[in-house]
């Protein structure tokens, strides 16, 4: 059998390269976007409703939804919540559509809306969705969410490890040296994600907010078994 290629693209920026190539698309921004929405959804949360601006936002919270909005790491003001993904651990929300804009996760799940298939990783959920990539044989791009279209260690750790799932079975391949590299940054963090991310701008930035219980939390790998996928415009759980 031919094999199919998983590969990691850096940046919602670089995305114009790998679109229109791949049945799926995994979009990941570990700090904290997706984190933030596989704990909804594994919460219960009905569906998360990605939206790319505050505009947008705006626009739901005014029909009456719950709104999640973050930009450079803090809550934007007047809405409900921000990013953090304990917010969406209450159990009021189970059951709930809610509405999300972050500055560049749910940007990049926007710009891969088109594909055929679109989920959504994070480190939390990473075993259970390297064993459902596996099963589906198709062709996989890791999408980061980076920094503001500036590549980020964490995203990019994390498409490793995807990489690494995958290319283990024997039944994928890689063309690209990103997807290359990306698995050799996985390999050098894996046995230590927080050490290893100490360097990271983005961790900085938030521990700078004081949201490290946030960070230790996005850090610790496999703590949920969800794969949140993109239905029309709404993150849902996907049934197995
Ligand atoms: O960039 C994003 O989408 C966010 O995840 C950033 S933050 O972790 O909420 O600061």
């Amino acid at each position: 059998m031919q094999k199919k290629f998983i590969e990691v693209c850096y940046t919602p920026g670089d995305y114009e390269y790998y679109k229109g190539r791949f049945d799926i698309v995994v979009v990941i921004d570990v700090l904290r976007a997706t984190t933030a929405i596989c704990s909804a959804i594994d919460n219960g949360v009905n569906s998360v409703i990605p939206v790319s601006t505050i505009e947008e936002a705006k626009a739901y919270q005014d029909k009456g939804f719950l709104v999640g909005a973050e930009r450079q790491g803090e809550i934007v003001e007047g809405f409900d919540f921000g990013n953090s993904p304990y917010s969406y651990m209450k159990p009021a929300l189970k059951g709930k559509d809610i509405v999300l804009s972050t500055t560049n996760g749910t940007r990049a799940i926007n710009i891969a809306k088109e594909a055929p298939t679109v989920v959504i990783g994070a480190l939390t959920n990473l075993d259970y969705l390297i064993d459902w990539l596996i099963q589906q044989e198709q062709n996989v791009v890791c999408l980061c969410s980076g920094w503001k279209d500036k590549f980020n260690l964490e995203d990019t750790i994390c498409g490793g490890a995807i990489a690494e799932g995958l290319l283990k079975t024997g039944k994928f391949t890689s063309d690209d040296d990103s997807s290359v590299a990306a698995k050799y940054l996985y390999l050098a963090a894996k046995d230590n994600y927080f050490g290893f991310l100490k360097a990271s701008s983005h961790r900085r930035r938030l521990k700078r907010l004081n949201l490290n219980e946030d960070i230790k939390f996005c850090l610790t790998p496999n703590q949920m078994k969800v794969i949140p996928i993109l239905k029309g415009n709404r993150i849902e759980k996907l049934s197995l």
